[in-house]
């Protein structure tokens, strides 16, 4: 019957999963094409891309954005931006296109160019922040110029197969829907303008689709019981077992061993969980109305840095937050009657960046939560999150029956039924 109704829920959640996120269900990136001036051949664009997610942002090394031209256009000229490869352009006599492909591969200036190849939110090296981190920061804008395309609204043809890798796959994008024209403000904010023309793409991200692993896991401890439930074994795949370092290996002082890859490869510490991540939740203190979490995060992930790093977790007591010690706490709502589900992230300039693995790659903060009297409990693991996330991935949980119980009351009454149900409930999150 057990193995039925998860079977029957795993079916349903893979079924959603192509492109859902129960935490940030309306969380998309949406990219928009104002067209702003017609040219002799063609148009100039405005290309804006705007991160809606709630806590996944788009890292280091940033975004590849891609199409498919539906007639022969060319780009003539980007600013904030530059294709990959300029293709085939032999046959324009003269001035030559900066892009002749058919498929166009675009990625972001990298920062510090010179100010007049600049665009207005450019050349950010692809770095996106989340929009519940930094709602200021979630955005990537370039402008392209484009040839042999229609010039005026009728003729235009949009492009198609919009691809967007963030670096990583996992995104799939829609097609692009012409909407209502763009409003803009003139500088002096005294006079409004419009786009010509303007189209969207919405893209969203799957975690299945991105990969086969979990890239994190979770380990718990409390202060009522002595065992620490470690992160379940070959939690993110142990295929790179044969490639990984001990923490104490002489290689870890050579000179570049922490340089990042073209491929963005890892050099992982050895471990049995295998995970560039780990999130270790401990219950630490009980008092009569409060109680309090430690959570620590670390990286055992020799060629990463994390930057603008987020860890998103659920659990019903996540409502009465009281106070986050040395990170910064956002509540999410992903639906009006629930809020159970926050976001943490690092402090600017205090530990925003979460270092490459070794004596510093960790961070930590304590929580303190205020005892919602009728459900509070320590007992039946109650106390550990149901679900948690580091950069928009889903980390992997140990099994229920690991979890540090409270002494005495736990093995008692084994048919109780809400206990039955309640580890039902913990091997459905469990699988999830
Ligand atoms: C994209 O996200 C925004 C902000 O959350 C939302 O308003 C919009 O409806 C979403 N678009 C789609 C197509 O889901
Ligand atoms: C198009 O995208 C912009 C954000 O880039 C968004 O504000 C606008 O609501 C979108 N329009 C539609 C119709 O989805
Ligand atoms: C195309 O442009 C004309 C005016 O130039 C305007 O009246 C019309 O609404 C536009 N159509 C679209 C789909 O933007
Ligand atoms: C767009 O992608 C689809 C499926 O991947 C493919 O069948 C189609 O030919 C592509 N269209 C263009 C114009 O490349
Ligand atoms: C991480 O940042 C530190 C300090 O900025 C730098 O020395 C180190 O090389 C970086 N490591 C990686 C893997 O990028
Ligand atoms: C959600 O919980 C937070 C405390 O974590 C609280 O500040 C916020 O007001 C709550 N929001 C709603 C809609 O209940
Ligand atoms: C601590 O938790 C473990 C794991 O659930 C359990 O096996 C053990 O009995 C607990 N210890 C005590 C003293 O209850
Ligand atoms: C003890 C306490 O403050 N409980 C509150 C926890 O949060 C819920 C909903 O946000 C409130 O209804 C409780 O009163």
């Amino acid at each position: 019957m057990r193995f039925v109704i998860a079977a029957f829920f795993l079916l349903v959640l893979f079924s959603y999963a192509a492109a859902y996120d129960p935490l940030d269900p309306s969380g998309n990136i949406t990219i928009k094409w104002d067209i702003m001036s017609w040219t002799p051949d063609g148009y100039v664009a405005a290309v804006t891309m705007n991160n809606f997610q709630l806590y996944r942002h788009i890292m280091n090394p940033g975004w590849t954005l891609g199409w498919t031209w539906a007639k022969k256009e060319v780009i003539w000229s980007m600013v904030g931006s530059q294709t990959t490869e300029q293709g085939d352009c032999s046959k324009f006599k003269g001035s030559t296109p900066h892009c002749c492909k058919k498929s166009p591969t675009v990625v972001d200036l990298l920062p510090g160019v010179p100010y007049n190849q600049q665009f207005t939110n450019c050349c950010k090296g692809g770095v996106v922040a989340a929009w519940g981190q930094d709602p200021s920061a979630a955005v990537s804008a370039f402008q392209v110029s484009v040839g042999q395309a229609g010039t005026s609204n009728k003729t235009v043809k949009l492009p198609k197969n919009f691809t967007l890798l963030g670096p990583g796959p996992g995104y799939t994008c829609g097609p692009a829907k012409v909407v209502p024209s763009t409003n803009f403000l003139t500088p002096d904010r005294r006079r409004k303008t419009q786009a010509l023309m303007t189209w969207n793409v919405t893209c969203t991200y799957s975690q299945f689709l991105a990969m086969k692993n979990p890239s994190c896991c979770v380990s718990f401890s409390s202060f009522y019981n002595e065992t620490i439930t470690p992160c379940p074994s070959c939690a993110c795949g142990c295929h790179n077992k044969k490639n990984c370092v001990q923490g104490n290996s002489k290689i870890l002082s050579m000179v570049g061993v922490n340089t990042p890859r073209k491929d963005n490869s890892p050099l992982l510490q050895c471990t049995h969980h295998m995970c560039p991540i780990r999130v270790h939740w401990h219950v630490k203190l009980n008092y009569k109305d409060y109680w309090r979490v430690k959570i620590s995060i670390t990286n055992f992930n020799y060629r990463m840095n994390y930057t603008l790093w987020t860890l998103v977790a659920q659990h019903p007591n996540l409502n009465n937050v009281t106070k986050v010690f040395s990170f910064d706490y956002k509540p999410l709502v992903p639906y009006e009657s629930i809020n159970d589900t926050g976001m943490f992230y690092g402090m600017k300039y205090y530990n925003d960046l979460l270092m490459e693995a070794g004596p510093f790659g960790n961070v930590q903060s304590e929580v303190l939560l205020q005892k919602d009297k009728d459900t509070f409990t320590f007992k039946q693991g109650w106390a550990f999150p149901r679900k948690v996330y580091f950069n928009g991935d889903e980390c992997m949980l140990p099994p229920p029956d690991t979890y540090p119980f409270l002494p005495n009351s736990a093995h008692k009454n084994v048919l109780e039924i809400p206990k039955l149900i309640l580890s039902l409930l913990f091997l459905l999150i469990a699988i999830w």
